[in-house]
């Protein structure tokens, strides 16, 4: 039974150049981690929702290991595995992260909680880290509209920050346990975005990476949205504003994901890219991300 799951599951794998989906099959909201070596990247699944909207209840995951060549690993995570979520819960941009020998899973369920699966291996089995929400709306001050799209960064100090949210983006510590708040949820502060467009505001899809001691928050500006950028000397902020990573697309959201591989900075997004898609029906794609000497980095223009 497993040796026919693992030829079915391979048959589905396809080749993927710059600018081309990774996969056959539609996903969106990418959240690629090298784990030991191998990019896995865990995904949206825009497959199984209805087409008019983002309402798929399961999570999927891809691997890979040159970026190139992706496997399909299958539908790994639904819902279910929160007893205290709705079964329609909706199951949005996903993220994922190492620590104390543990692999997390963070996950937006039903647009107003964000919850934290926990696994010995990166694909699962994972099971409920706590027995309720990390971040409740209703239960939690400073939470936002809309707490989704959770990203996390764990500092060269340890200090995990989770970012998440929409319209405003939330900055908050993780304790150790990567399962519990360690402060208060704070606004991130970007400064002097361009007042000349007021579409340069921050919308949805946080992202905070670190390099050579700065810190760079990137994000899509709404809807539709560009992805652009911000720096700080410090994780918490505040941020100020430095310019566009990629422009809008034609469908209705824009969500980004960068990391390191083999020496190489990679920019994950997804895009309208096979037939039938758009909107709901999003296909992820990777292109490689450039830094200048400044440590602005060069905007990318999908192929
Ligand atoms: O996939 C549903 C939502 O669309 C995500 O949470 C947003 O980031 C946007 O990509």
């Amino acid at each position: 039974m497993k040796a026919c799951l693992f030829l079915f599951l391979s048959v589905l794998a396809a080749p993927a150049l710059a600018g081309e989906a990774i996969s056959g099959r539609f996903n969106a909201d990418p959240s690629p981690h090298v784990f030991n070596g191998k990019v896995y990247l865990y995904a949206t699944d825009d497959a199984s929702n209805s087409g008019t909207y983002w309402d798929s209840t399961s999570w999927r995951l891809y691997t890979s290991d040159d970026l190139k060549t992706w496997r399909d690993d299958g539908s790994f995570l639904d819902v279910s595995v929160f007893k205290w979520a709705r079964p329609d819960a909706k199951a949005w941009a996903p993220e994922a992260a190492f620590r104390n020998g543990k692999y997390y899973f963070y996950a937006p369920v039903g647009g107003d909680k964000i919850g934290v699966a926990v696994a010995d291996k990166p694909a699962g089995p994972y099971r409920d880290a706590r027995s309720d929400a990390l971040i409740d709306k209703a239960r939690d001050a400073n939470a936002g509209d809309e707490p989704i799209d959770p990203q996390v960064l764990i500092d060269d100090d340890g200090q995990a920050y989770l970012t998440f949210g929409t319209r405003v983006p939330k900055i908050v510590r993780l304790s150790t346990d990567m399962t519990s708040l360690a402060g208060p949820i704070e606004n991130l502060v970007i400064k002097d975005f361009p007042a000349d467009d007021p579409k340069k505001k921050y919308g949805e899809a946080p992202f905070l990476h670190k390099r050579n001691g700065l810190y760079y928050f990137s994000f899509s500006t709404g809807w539709p949205g560009q992805i652009v950028y911000a720096t700080s000397k410090t994780p918490m902020g505040p941020y100020t504003y430095r310019g566009v990573i990629f422009d809008y697309l034609k469908i209705s959201t824009n969500h980004q994901a960068i990391i390191t591989f083999k020496g190489k900075t990679y920019f994950f997004y997804h895009d309208n890219l096979l037939p039938g898609g758009g909107d709901h029906k999003r296909s992820i794609a990777v292109e490689e991300l450039h830094y200048n000497a400044d440590g602005a980095i060069r905007q990318i223009v999908a192929k």
